[in-house]
């Protein structure tokens, strides 16, 4: 139920999210669909990175995107969460105390976020591409973000 929740909160600037609407894609249809797999890996706080510097989708586009995390190590959660361009500093900063909403701190930069993921696990999240320009991608895991980074470029 969480995870839907949270789902429904990415999509807010797109579709009305209800229960009933869940199963209705007429609305998205005539919509550019990207699917992109992102990998979290590494075993250490030395290691970790994304398997991916750059992601590149079209404005507009629905973005689905699942990220599985490939680490095995405890400590080695990941997620994905999309910020406007230099705000990942600020984002990472406010995350460190925001446990109780899976790091993920409410801020005006943060675009979409993924739920955290666990050793082994895979999360998705969908959301429409924003405007064309260049943002960035972190795991807001405390400690992530440094190395766990990448640009992500709507064109
Ligand atoms: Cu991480």
């Amino acid at each position: 139920m969480f995870r839907y929740l949270l789902f429904c909160l990415l999509l807010t600037n797109f579709l009305a999210c209800t229960p009933e609407s869940k199963g209705d894609t007429s609305t998205i249809t005539s919509q550019k669909k990207v699917e992109i797999t992102l990998l979290g890996q590494g075993e250490s706080m030395s290691d970790m990175k994304f398997d991916q510097e750059t992601l590149r989708v079209p404005e507009g586009a629905i973005v689905h995107l699942t990220l599985v995390n490939k680490s095995k190590a405890a400590g080695m959660l990941h997620n994905f969460v999309l910020v406007e361009f230099g705000k990942t500093a600020n984002v990472a900063l406010l995350a460190i105390n925001a446990k109780d909403q899976d790091y993920v701190p409410k801020h005006a930069a943060i675009i979409a976020a993924s739920p955290m993921a666990r050793p082994g696990e895979t999360v998705e999240v969908e959301f429409q591409a924003p405007p064309k320009g260049n943002y960035q991608f972190i795991c807001s895991y405390p400690g992530h973000a440094m190395s766990m980074r990448g640009l992500f470029i709507v064109e």
